[in-house]
């Protein structure tokens, strides 16, 4: 756990704002002024700090290998847990004027009927867990990390027209995780589960709920996360809902715009906790697309790629480009008439680390060597490093395929000629996917574990062909969502919609650090055609 008081809280101006980031393995807080530098953070451990409900990284794995779930009742407990923290830590949580918060995509929480009044009445001498115990109609929520619903996926494709026309209705096509396919493995499986549910709400607006003392609606970031909001609307598709469950409009409530306030705080954190009355709530969003609001990133072209455990390009669009090959688009938090892509890669850093360990001696300072020793485009050599099964392009089967200059196989590259083909290879995949997916970026906010690498950042910049900025801002749920209930609160003061970028100036600036060299970027754009053709017979293998 670590909970850090403010510093210097006579020189900060009040007010103050909250973000919260219900993820997978735990909950996190931060706390901004407004002039977006972060004063307070605090987290909890759900393994750690709730032992009680058992979880491994925040989760149950099920005995089929395929069914991932977490007890709703541990976010409750977990929500009660940090606030006393960041209570007893001296917090001014007096002065935090707006909360929003973030929660792990696609995952749902059943509530039953009356669970608002519940919520309404809550006593703040009692903890929320003792008082919410009974409200889940389904006690194991399905999580992102689910992937037990493949017959519904194939049912709804089938209702719906097919993939492509899945993507087209709701920004994706039908994924496992996605939770109008769990929502329509509930019926199939326990119809007396769906039956008993009166609301179906998303982790990030169960969280908004328990804030706010009601149900609180969705909004287009996390609900385009479903496979039941028709993307472009942003409104529920009555045909995706129709052929999910009976009746589940009524049970999904409304889908409100990012920035909205949907409430006000409920008394019982001010009287438990020492919040103002008067704190508002903004609605909360999923954790990419709040991740995309601490990067600042409303216009289209603007992109970020994250070099972490696995790698994710992510970016905002003006016209959403739905894809049933790769990628999702969602609706941009930070920008109600715009949207976000996502890509994501499994084979990340650690498959740059396997490669690393075999061929650089295990040190990041050989492998950058090797890349100097090296002249971009790799004599036309190209590799995929599939370590683990990717999901872009989908592959299963794990495998490493090298192939000369003539297009042939081969296993023979030199040990450096290794290393520039697995850097170059995920580059030239990010720029081909992402452009198809409609992501083509005029800058390039590069963030995660291995941009520190300024040898992958050469490459990245050559193959997109466009400027590098690194910076040492974390690309974090929590602080993207309490950059939106600054925004909001702004919006609230204005009486209107104020742009994103105009009135939230991050305290921590990205710092251009590389230009793309003309030359070998169009080197690689001609190697994109070959890498195009390989990909597709190592894919079809
Ligand atoms: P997460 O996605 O889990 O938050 P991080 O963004 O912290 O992960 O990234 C961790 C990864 O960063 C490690 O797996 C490691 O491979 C990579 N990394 C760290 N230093 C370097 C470096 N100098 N060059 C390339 N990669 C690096
Ligand atoms: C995105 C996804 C994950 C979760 C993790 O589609 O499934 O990134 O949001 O929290």
């Amino acid at each position: 756990m670590k909970t850090r008081p403010a510093k210097n809280r006579q020189s900060i101006p009040a007010p103050l704002f909250l973000g919260l980031d219900s993820s997978t393995q735990g909950l996190e807080a931060t706390v901004i002024d407004a002039a977006c530098r972060i004063v307070a953070e605090s987290a909890v451990q759900f393994d750690a700090d709730l032992p009680a409900f058992k979880t491994q990284g925040g989760v149950h794995r099920h005995p089929d290998g395929l069914t991932v779930t977490s007890p709703p009742l541990m976010w409750v407990a977990a929500l009660d847990l940090l606030l006393a923290r960041m209570k007893k830590a001296k917090m001014p949580l007096d002065r935090i004027a707006a909360i929003s918060g973030s929660g792990q995509q696609h995952g749902s929480v059943y509530l039953r009927p009356g669970t608002d009044r519940v919520l309404k009445n809550l006593a703040p001498a009692r903890s929320l867990a003792q008082q919410l115990r009974d409200v889940f109609s389904v006690n194991a929520s399905p999580i992102w990390m689910d992937s037990s619903t493949t017959r519904q996926c194939q049912e709804r494709d089938a209702a719906l027209g097919g993939p492509q026309a899945v993507a087209e209705l709701t920004g994706s096509r039908s994924y496992e995780r996605f939770t109008g396919n769990q929502i329509a493995k509930i019926v199939r499986e326990h119809p007396e589960f769906y039956r008993a549910t009166e609301r179906i709400a998303l982790v990030s607006s169960f969280m908004a709920s328990l804030l706010i003392g009601d149900y609180a609606p969705i909004e287009p970031g996390d609900g385009a996360g479903m496979n039941l909001m028709d993307i472009r609307s942003r409104r529920w598709s009555k045909k995706a809902l129709d052929c999910t469950a009976p009746g589940l409009a009524a049970k999904l409530g409304a889908i409100v715009p990012s920035h909205s306030i949907i409430g006000i705080l409920n008394p019982y954190y001010v009287a438990r906790y020492g919040f103002s009355p008067q704190c508002r709530v903004t609605a909360f969003s999923g954790d990419n697309p709040n991740s995309l609001a601490a990067l600042g990133l409303a216009q289209s072209g603007e992109v970020a790629i994250s070099l972490g455990t696995s790698d994710t390009v992510f970016g905002a669009l003006s016209e959403p480009r739905p894809s049933a090959t790769e990628g999702h688009i969602f609706g941009n938090p930070i920008n109600p008439k715009g949207y976000m892509a996502l890509v994501c890669y499994m084979n990340g850093s650690l498959t740059r680390e396997s490669v690393r360990d075999s061929f650089a001696g295990r040190s990041w300072k050989r492998f950058e060597d090797a890349l100097s020793a090296t002249r971009p485009g790799n004599g036309g050599k190209i590799g995929f490093f599939f370590k683990e099964p990717e999901i872009t392009p989908p592959v299963r089967k794990p495998g490493i395929f090298r192939f000369g200059a003539d297009n042939r196989p081969t296993d023979a590259f030199r040990p450096e000629e290794n290393i520039r083909a697995v850097v170059e290879g995920q580059f030239l995949s990010m720029r081909l996917h992402g452009r198809n997916i409609g992501l083509v970026p005029k800058k390039i906010l590069a963030t995660g574990g291995a941009s520190v690498n300024r040898s992958i950042l050469r490459v990245m910049a050559d193959v997109f062909g466009v400027p590098v900025y690194i910076g040492s801002q974390a690309n974090s749920a929590s602080l993207g969502s309490a950059y939106r209930t600054l925004h909001g609160w702004h919006c609230v003061q204005a009486r209107r919609f104020l742009p994103f970028t105009k009135v939230i100036k991050p305290a921590e600036c990205f710092e251009k650090t590389f230009d793309p060299d003309k030359t070998n970027h169009r080197l690689y754009t001609a190697l994109l055609v070959r890498y195009a053709k390989l990909e597709r017979w190592v894919t079809d293998k």
